[in-house]
């Protein structure tokens, strides 16, 4: 990947931010942090090393329960401005690196004709399950149908990115195709990911089960590739229930046909895959062809990284629950996880999963504070 490096303006997004933490010093490298993020995707070496945050666009922001507190989940995510909005907010707040755009996973089962909502306390519910090969045949795949329907999702990011400008990195993302198939089968969310219907859909209908993956690796396709068309500088991938999977059978049910997604995407585009407690080897997921693999909390990330080749590069891995407890703890920790990985280029700093509704807006501070201090 060819990266420009543009000499430093005065008055960027790290002036700006600046006065907003005590312990912010001034990074001395000509990067911007769209620069940054897109450098360390590429495992190449970084002044600072970048960082965003899992769900940054959400419940723990004031300004986002404000929005919220009039509409519904469905208005925000349907209506580009607002999607625009609060993909904006963390970014104005904590000066990420990255935004991502404000949408679902399950945007693309609705686009192929699957209602859901997101019910307070239960989670996703989706409108139809799919249990035959009769209900994977009544699935729309066509790209063309699945653009348009996702227009609002391409607007949102046209609008994000006119405000970040070339400034700031700008995220798309799309669910596995696996992790659809969880909830499509089961037609909800499971508490600890204890989706039991898809593996007898795939054992006993191995058939629909095809279908079902064939057409959902279809519409994710089109939709990252649409993604990146619209503005998205790089596309995350959720794989939030791998552990879902046996491990002897992860490659077959989820691996494979992520690896068709990422073959398909354009070759300059860096592709992160997020497997959430995958039952398989960093360097497995590695192998899908990604560029960056984002590793959760229960991993060493410097033991990872060193297990993976050099031009990968890997994101994660503080606790969600870091930013939950104080300042100090949240910078420590932060502090703590850099220095572990000094000298491996191509990281991005994250958490190992989403951030929680109740973190501190303090304590998110304090990490912003903590990467950019470190160098
Ligand atoms: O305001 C509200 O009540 C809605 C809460 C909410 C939000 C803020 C939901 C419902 N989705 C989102 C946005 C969202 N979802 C983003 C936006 C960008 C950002 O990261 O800031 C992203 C990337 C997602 C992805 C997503 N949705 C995943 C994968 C990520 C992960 O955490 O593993 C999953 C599993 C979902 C499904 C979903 N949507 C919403 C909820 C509460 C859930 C999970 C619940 C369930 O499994 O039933």
């Amino acid at each position: 990947m060819h990266i420009r490096h543009r000499p430093r303006k005065r008055g960027g997004t790290d002036g700006k931010y600046r006065w907003l933490y005590g312990t912010l010093r001034a990074s001395s490298c000509p990067v911007n942090a769209r620069e940054r993020f897109l450098a360390a995707t590429a495992s190449l070496p970084v002044e600072r090393t970048p960082l965003w945050i899992m769900r940054q666009a959400g419940r723990y922001l004031p300004e986002y329960r404000a929005l919220r507190e009039s509409r519904s989940f469905a208005e925000m995510i349907h209506t580009p401005e607002l999607a625009a909005e609060v993909t904006l907010q963390p970014v104005r707040r904590f000066g990420f690196d990255a935004a991502i755009v404000f949408s679902d996973i399950m945007a693309v089962p609705e686009a192929m004709g699957v209602p859901y909502q997101i019910v307070e306390g239960t989670g996703v519910v989706t409108g139809r399950t799919i249990a035959s090969k009769a209900d994977a045949e009544g699935l729309c795949a066509d790209p063309d149908l699945v653009r348009e329907r996702l227009s609002y999702v391409a607007e949102a990011l046209r609008l994000s990115r006119r405000e970040l400008g070339t400034q700031t990195a700008l995220l798309g993302f799309a669910g596995s195709p696996w992790t659809l198939a969880c909830y499509l089968a089961e037609g909800r969310g499971a508490k600890n990911g204890a989706f039991t219907k898809v593996l007898a859909l795939s054992r006993e209908a191995p058939d629909a089960f095809d279908l079902l993956m064939e057409k959902l690796t279809a519409a994710v396709a089109t939709h990252l590739a649409f993604q990146i068309e619209a503005g998205a500088d790089a596309v995350q991938i959720f794989d939030s229930w791998a552990a879902a999977a046996p491990a002897e059978l992860y490659g077959e049910l989820s691996l494979k046909w992520i690896g068709k997604i990422v073959a398909a995407l354009p070759k300059n585009v860096p592709a992160i895959l997020f497997a959430k407690d995958a039952p398989c080897p960093p360097a497995t997921l590695a192998a899908t062809g990604v560029q960056v693999v984002s590793l959760s909390d229960s991993l060493n990330l410097r033991a990872a990284a060193e297990r993976l080749p050099a031009s990968i590069a890997v994101q994660g891995n503080l606790s969600p629950a870091l930013p939950d407890g104080d300042p100090e703890a949240a910078y420590a920790a932060t502090r703590a996880l850099l220095a572990s990985m000094k000298g491996r280029a191509g990281h991005i700093l994250n958490l190992g999963h989403g951030i929680h509704p109740q973190a501190r807006l303090e304590s998110v501070a304090a990490i912003v504070a903590a990467a950019r201090d470190f160098s």
